[in-house]
């Protein structure tokens, strides 16, 4: 049904109940103020109508859904994947290989995320069988620096998390990249979701292309820095003792998330990560947006959604 047949009928059912109100229901509550009974009545349609919405378009969306038009049902609701990395590592050629099985347009560096709910994503499921998933709605965030907290305020509706990494500037940008992947990693959604993760190394088919086992290892180093750097890092400003107070329940339920579920002392790896916070494992493997190798990709979103 669309949303203009919804809001006739919704209409129409504050209508018909507000005339009940006038002329049935005051004299049956013996309410003296006919108006009172019409609030009543008001309300309960209202409430009425945003169950309404609610049971056709999904749980949380309604008004949302109303905003971008009929047909953008999937594309609001239905958790994504995300192609997250830094600027450059080649996630909107990903993006496009996804829903075009082929680079169709240059990319360019936006800051509009690219977003599909409708690639046919071929891949093995956990058992070797070949599987095909359509309408798997794929969302390329845009990775400039600036855009970081837009990017990880994505994670809150997110079904999976691919994160891009270029494999053949990784040596040189790698302490950038592990930042990132620390933020994600640290993040209060991605934990307490068990959001699975996978490193996807581009650009796999160039000579000068860092292996996969290189790139894991490198950021497992890089991370365990990062979170150091973290710990040590200076309190926030507090005056009063109700800021202090505050400060200290912000901070604590941040380290929650930023210890990265390791003991203190403990060195960082994915394997120690994952299996204390037990979750699925961190897939890392290779894959080229220009030669269109993208079989580990698609087996990991068919394996997770
Ligand atoms: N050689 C090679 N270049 C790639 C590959 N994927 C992307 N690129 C190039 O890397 C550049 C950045 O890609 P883009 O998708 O815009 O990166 P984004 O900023 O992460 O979205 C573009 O010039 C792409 O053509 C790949 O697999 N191999
Ligand atoms: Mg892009």
């Amino acid at each position: 049904m669309d949303v203009a047949a919804l809001t006739a009928r919704a209409v129409d059912a504050y209508n018909t109940s507000h005339t009940f109100a006038r002329d049935v229901l005051s004299h049956r509550l013996a309410v003296d103020d006919a108006n009172a009974a019409h609030a009543l009545v008001a309300i309960v349609t209202l409430l009425a109508i945003v169950v309404a919405f609610r049971v056709v378009f999904g749980v949380g969306g309604a008004f949302a859904a109303l905003a971008s038009g009929p047909g953008s049902r999937s594309k609001t609701y239905k958790p994504a994947v995300l192609l997250l990395g830094g600027k450059g590592c080649g996630k909107t050629a990903l993006w496009q290989g996804l829903k075009y099985g082929e680079q169709r347009f240059r990319t360019t560096t936006s800051v509009e995320a690219n977003e599909c709910g409708d690639a046919v994503v071929v891949g093995k499921n956990s058992r070797g069988r070949e599987v095909t998933k359509s309408h798997v709605r794929v969302v390329d965030v845009p990775g400039h620096a600036k855009l970081r907290k837009e990017a990880l305020r994505e994670l809150a509706r997110a079904r999976a998390v691919v994160f891009v990494v270029d494999s053949v500037s990784f040596a040189s940008e790698r302490k950038e990249v592990a930042k990132f992947l620390f933020d994600i990693l640290s993040d209060e959604s991605f934990q307490t979701r068990k959001i699975p993760l996978m490193i996807a190394c581009n650009k796999c088919e160039k000579l000068t292309a860092h292996p996969p086992d290189f790139i894991r290892k490198r950021l497992e180093r890089e991370i365990d820095a990062a979170r150091a750097a973290d710990a040590g890092s200076l309190p926030e400003m507090a005056i009063t003792a109700a800021q202090r107070r505050a400060n200290a329940v912000a901070k604590k339920k941040r380290d929650k998330y930023r210890t990265l579920c390791q003991r203190p002392g403990e060195t960082f790896t994915f394997d120690a990560f994952t299996k204390a916070s037990r979750r699925p494992g961190v897939v890392c493997d290779r894959v080229s947006a220009m030669k269109n190798q993208l079989a580990p990709l698609c087996d990991f979103i068919v394996r997770v959604t």
